[in-house]
């Protein structure tokens, strides 16, 4: 069912050959733009003629009541709070210690730079709410919020059918758990719009996170700048590197584990073992006919941003993990930790046999929003840092100006920008000795 790419004594260039999803947030863009600019002009009567279109919900406001809140946590299943409970400890624990310190250097004497730790004033985090529920997400995305010491905070999601039109229960348990009473039941680009241009029931927001569709994908895109964004989220990817040690039950169970969120996730096996990699083609089989949502896990396991992918060995093996830069990457081989450390572009790292995937989405402590689609090898998963801003504070005494003032109105002058120099020769009578 899984394809197969043999790359074994193949020196053609990794990114072209290895499989990825097409996630065209671009062609989406022309869609999402109306939506977005309804919502700019016409607010909250916008978004509940949009939810009627596209969620089939009449919204008598777009607000969820607190006291749904409450009720939801009352009436949660007291073994799904206590894995919510376990789960945020966990994640607290982490992220508490990503906290910035401030810091000031003397630069010279009387000369000093501060960098100031500054949370952004208020975030929207989306959680979605399609094919599957999040409340993890919630979590995942709360926590380091809260970590970094945002003070205004609002969660949006969209609104269930069979929830009487609100937001799914168990993502507002979640709220209520976290002390998270301000929630929206709005989904998609118009829930990015409402957070960036603000509606009469929500203020507008500095900084929306949190993973969605393509079209919260492309409405983020479009509205980066009047508001800031983390990543675009994709579909979701694991890529396992395995040699003969690994379990072929273990790692099948794994890919299709993360093949479970959407048909357009990406299972990508890379393993030196020919062995395993038959082993784990006939684990996938089996397991796949007793999985419960088997049709977008064959969807998602035979598209072709799925494969197993033979190499000679483990450096190699490195170097497509390396180049393919999973959102999830799980090392399964012998020393997996030496080979762990040699993983220079992932969004997260699964070390050994007992640090699956799963275990990351819930409870490792770790995030679970992550960059996808190869933006790893150049953005790291949701953090505390990402809701942080370091302002520099520059505090200079009339001697320190004075010690680097010529150098300062040199190289204005070099760039032909004598005003900057000017500045600085104003506060000394217009002379600066060695200009
Ligand atoms: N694997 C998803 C997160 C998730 N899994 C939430 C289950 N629930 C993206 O990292
Ligand atoms: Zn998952």
């Amino acid at each position: 069912m899984i394809s197969r790419i043999d790359l074994r004594g193949s020196t053609s260039d990794l990114r072209d050959v290895l499989p990825r999803a097409e996630f065209d947030v671009e062609a989406a863009l022309e869609k999402v733009r109306p939506i977005c600019e309804d919502v700019r002009h016409r607010g909250v009567a916008a978004l509940i003629e949009i939810t009627e279109r596209f969620d089939g919900v009449t919204l008598e406001s777009t607000r969820v009541p607190e006291q749904a809140i409450t009720a939801a946590l009352e009436a949660l299943d007291p073994k799904v709070r206590a894995a919510l409970e376990e789960s945020i400890r966990r994640a607290r624990l982490v992220h508490r210690e990503q906290r910035r310190t401030d810091h000031t250097t003397q630069v010279v004497p009387g000369g000093t730079v501060a960098e100031r730790w500054v949370p952004v004033d208020r975030v929207g985090l989306y959680v979605p709410g399609g094919r599957a529920v999040y409340p993890s997400s919630v979590v995942m995305n709360v926590v380091p919020a809260q970590e970094a010491g945002v003070l205004g905070m609002a969660v949006t999601s969209p609104p269930q059918k069979e929830f009487g039109g609100s937001v799914h229960p168990t993502i507002l348990a979640a709220c209520a758990l976290l002390g998270v009473t301000e929630v929206y039941a709005v989904g998609g680009a118009q829930a990015v719009a409402m957070f960036a241009y603000g509606t009469e029931e929500c203020a507008p927001v500095n900084l929306v996170t949190g993973p969605g569709n393509i079209y919260v994908a492309a409405a983020k895109r479009l509205l980066k700048g009047r508001i800031g964004i983390d990543a675009e989220a994709g579909p979701t990817e694991i890529a396992v590197l395995a040699d003969d040690t690994a379990s072929a039950r273990d790692v099948a169970a794994d890919l299709i584990s993360q093949a479970e969120h959407d048909p357009m996730a990406a299972s990508v096996l890379v393993t030196d073992s020919v062995a395993l990699a038959e082993a784990v083609e006939a684990e996938l089989v089996e397991q796949v006919a007793r999985t419960k949502h088997r049709e977008r896990v064959t969807e998602a396991l035979t598209g072709k941003q799925s494969g197993i992918v033979l190499v000679d060995d483990i450096e190699q093996g490195l170097a497509v993990v390396n180049a393919y830069a999973a959102e999830h990457l799980e090392i399964q081989t012998r020393d997996a930790r030496a080979v762990a450390a040699k993983v220079r572009n992932a969004g997260a790292i699964f070390v050994g046999a007992y640090a699956p995937v799963s275990l990351g989405d819930y409870a490792a402590g770790s995030n679970h929003v992550l960059p996808t689609g190869g933006c790893a090898c150049h953005s790291s998963g949701l953090s505390v840092q990402s809701f942080l801003r370091g302002i520099h504070v520059v505090d200079y005494t009339r001697e320190a100006l004075a010690d680097v003032a010529a150098h300062v109105v040199n190289l204005a002058n070099a760039e032909d920008l004598p005003g900057h120099g000017d500045a600085i020769k104003a506060r000394f009578e217009w002379t600066v000795p060695g200009e």
